[in-house]
Parts: structure tokens; C-alpha cells; sequence
């Protein structure tokens, strides 16, 4: 008999990835919602749909209908708002979509559950992002002050959330989590950019690597162990809103240091603004400033304060900065050398 059952929305990302793994350890009956694409999107939980260790089903955010049948089929106990146009810098180019999914999106899982009746907890991906230009350290009582289309369609899914617990009695909880990151982090997002690219460089692969804002500060941990808050979140006695973080704060600047670092490239930055560059010790173009990676308005500094959820959820983070960049870079290394390692999905 299973444990509980789980609806993941959004279980082909990051987070679904790991919190699958971590609730089939729990013995729970694991479903997911996945939307139609024209190439194969399941490449992280492809292991665990051919061993019949999940469920998937079609819908989609922007589909109210998928969400309610969904939901009157699976009868979840917890469901799990992962689902969401991500990306900061691409909500500046379709704004109205990200709104679409990541506002709305929210609001229709939250009414189709209210209609079909069902006691679920739900789990909302809230997200640093809130913070914005509201210097840190950021908790739970830090002004929000979004700068960017993706964090202004959040706020409305951390409020509506916040509605939905308050005027219908559901539990419903916002993990407000800072930057997490894997080896199976998008290659898009920066941490994963840089490691990707920097074990391509090794081998002979890739080319110079071009960033943006080399001095944006993120308050970086590993997604293993911010998937543990999330349920956590959700065995709690009362549905609240947490703050996940480590509460270490690094610039884009010192997590390419770092990775160069821990494979033994050595590098020095060289020249100003726009026409900095990174240099190797023979004098090759490692790392190089292009415009188009700069943000119409940028968050310039995120160190949270995760106190709270240590007093009252017992949650921690176990891997420090040095040891998540070393694992994104090992696990990148394998990836290009055409000898992928595992990835340790539980702590
Ligand atoms: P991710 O890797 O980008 O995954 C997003 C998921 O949402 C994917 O499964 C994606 O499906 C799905 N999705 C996108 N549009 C959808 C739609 N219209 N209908 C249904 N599903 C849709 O994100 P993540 O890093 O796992 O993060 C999980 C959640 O936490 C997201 O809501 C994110 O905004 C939030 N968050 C992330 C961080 C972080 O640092 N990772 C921090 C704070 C908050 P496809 O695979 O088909 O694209
Ligand atoms: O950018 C700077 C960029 O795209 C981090 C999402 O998971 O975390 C993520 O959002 C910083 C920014 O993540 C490049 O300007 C410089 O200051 O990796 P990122 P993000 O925008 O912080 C939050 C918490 C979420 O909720 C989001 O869903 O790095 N940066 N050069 C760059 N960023 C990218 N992507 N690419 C560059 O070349």
C-alpha cells in the first residue's frame, strides 16, 4: 500500500526530478503532469516512467479543464506547483505568456481543487525572486519589491495562495526558495552555463563563454536538498510560508572562479565593463562580457535568512557553495567526455 499519493506539476523540470525520487523513497504513489511538446521532454524522470515508478498524464497550466480532470482522477494528498516559464530573462520577452502560466496557472490548480472538493495540500513554488531590489538579508518579513515580469506573475501566485489558505481554510504553503542548482539544472540558467561550458572548454569543445552581469550576487544551494523543505512544508502542522536558502551570498564573478578552481584552470579577469574578459595563463579567451545577456532591470543581491524553517520545519542545507559547484562541474566533465556519472539524487 502506498504511503500517500502526489501530483508533481511540473515533474519534468529540476525540482520534479529530485522530489520524485525523494517521494518514491517515501513510498508515496507518485503523478505527474506533463505538457505535449514536439521532442522528447521526460530526459530527467525517463528512468522512473519506463520502470513504472510514476504516472504521467497530459495537461497543461494554461488549460483549466486538464487540471480539473486531472485531479478528480489522481485524488491527490499533496500536489505540487513546480510548473512555470522559469526563465527571469525570458519573462521580459513574453510577459503575458509567463503571467499566463506562472499567475494564472496558479490560480486555476487552486480552483480546480476547491471545486473537485478535495482536501489536497498543495505545495507553491514561490521564489526569491519576490525580494527583487529589497536589499538582504531577505526572510519571511522582507518587503517584496519584484523587478521583472516572472516575479510580478509570482507575487500573484504567492497572494492568490495566501487567499486561497486564509478564505477557504485549504492548506496551502509558498516555499519562498532562493537559487537552487544540480547537474541537471537547466543549461540557460547561469550556474549550469558556466559548468557546462567550462568542461567543453577543457576538452576542446566549446568556445568562449558569454555572460551578462558578472556582479549579481544569488544566495546559491543544491536542489537535493531543498526538495526535502517542500515536503516538509507540507507534513507541517499548519500551512505557512518558508524561506529556503543557505545563507551564503556569491557573485556570478566567484562562482566562475570557483568552477575554474576546482578543475584546475587558471584564469584572470582583464579589462573593464562591457570589454572584461577572462583570460587563461596561456592567454586564451576563456569567459567574455555580450549585451544581450544583461536584463532590461536586474535583481543585484539575494542572501536569505532560512531561519524559520530550521525552528519550525528542522530543514538545513547540507551542501555548501564549493561542494555544489564541484559536483555541477564533475557531473559536466562526465557529460562531455561521453561518460556520464550518476547523479546522486537523495541525500
Ligand atoms: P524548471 O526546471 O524550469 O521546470 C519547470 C517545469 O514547469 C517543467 O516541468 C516545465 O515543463 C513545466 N511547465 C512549463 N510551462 C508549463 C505549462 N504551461 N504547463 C505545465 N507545465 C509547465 O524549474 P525548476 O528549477 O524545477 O523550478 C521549479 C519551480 O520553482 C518553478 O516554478 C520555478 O519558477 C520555481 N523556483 C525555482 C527556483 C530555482 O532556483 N530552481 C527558485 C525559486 C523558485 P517542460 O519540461 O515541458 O518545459
Ligand atoms: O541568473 C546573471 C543574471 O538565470 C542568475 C530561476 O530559477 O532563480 C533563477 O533565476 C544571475 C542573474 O537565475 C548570465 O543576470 C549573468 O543576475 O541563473 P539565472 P535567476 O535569474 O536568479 C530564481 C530564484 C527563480 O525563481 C528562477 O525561476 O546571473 N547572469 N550572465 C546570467 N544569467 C543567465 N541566465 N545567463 C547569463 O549568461
Amino acid at each position: 500500500m502506498p504511503n500517500k499519493v502526489a501530483l508533481i506539476i511540473g515533474i519534468t523540470g529540476q525540482d520534479g526530478a529530485y522530489l520524485s525520487r525523494l517521494l518514491i523513497s517515501k513510498n508515496y504513489q507518485v503523478h505527474g503532469l506533463r505538457r505535449r511538446s514536439s521532442t522528447f521532454n521526460t530526459e530527467r524522470i525517463d528512468d522512473l516512467v519506463e520502470s513504472g515508478a510514476l504516472k504521467l498524464h497530459y495537461g497543461d497550466l494554461t488549460d483549466p479543464s486538464s487540471l480539473l480532470q486531472i485531479i478528480i482522477k489522481v485524488q491527490p494528498d499533496e500536489i505540487y506547483n513546480f510548473g512555470a516559464q522559469s526563465h527571469v530573462a525570458v519573462s521580459f520577452l513574453q510577459p503575458e505568456y509567463t503571467a499566463n502560466v506562472d499567475a494564472l496557472g496558479t490560480l486555476r490548480i487552486l480552483e480546480a481543487v476547491k471545486v473537485a472538493g478535495i482536501d489536497s495540500r498543495i505545495y507553491q513554488a514561490s521564489t526569491s525572486e519576490l525580494f527583487g531590489s529589497t536589499p538582504g538579508p531577505q526572510n519571511e518579513n522582507t518587503k517584496f519589491s519584484p523587478q521583472s515580469p516572472y516575479a510580478i506573475a509570482k507575487n500573484f501566485g504567492f497572494e492568490i495562495s495566501r487567499l486561497y489558505r486564509d478564505a477557504y481554510s485549504m492548506f496551502v504553503a509558498n516555499g519562498i526558495l532562493f537559487n537552487h542548482e544540480s547537474p541537471i539544472r537547466g543549461r540557460t540558467f547561469v550556474t549550469r552555463k558556466i559548468t557546462y561550458g567550462l568542461a567543453s572548454f577543457l576538452y576542446g569543445h566549446g568556445g568562449v563563454i558569454e555572460l551578462g552581469n558578472l556582479d549579481a550576487r544569488r544566495d546559491w544551494g543544491h536542489a537535493r536538498d531543498y526538495v526535502e523543505s517542500q515536503w516538509l512544508m507540507l507534513q507541517a502542522d499548519k500551512a505557512d510560508d518558508f524561506v529556503i536558502a543557505t545563507g551564503e551570498s556569491r557573485s556570478v564573478r566567484e562562482f566562475c572562479e570557483a568552477a575554474c578552481e576546482s578543475i584546475g584552470i587558471k584564469f584572470s579577469w582583464e579589462g573593464n565593463g562591457v570589454l572584461e574578459k577572462g583570460i587563461t595563463t596561456e592567454g586564451k579567451t576563456l569567459f567574455e562580457i555580450n549585451k544581450k545577456y544583461f536584463r532590461p532591470l536586474e535583481v543585484p543581491f539575494l542572501l536569505g535568512d532560512s531561519s524559520k524553517a530550521t525552528a519550525v520545519l528542522g530543514w538545513k542545507p547540507t551542501t555548501d557553495f564549493h561542494a555544489l559547484v564541484e559536483e555541477m562541474v564533475n557531473y559536466d566533465l562526465g557529460m562531455v567526455t561521453g561518460s556520464p556519472k550518476a547523479v546522486k539524487w537523495i541525500n
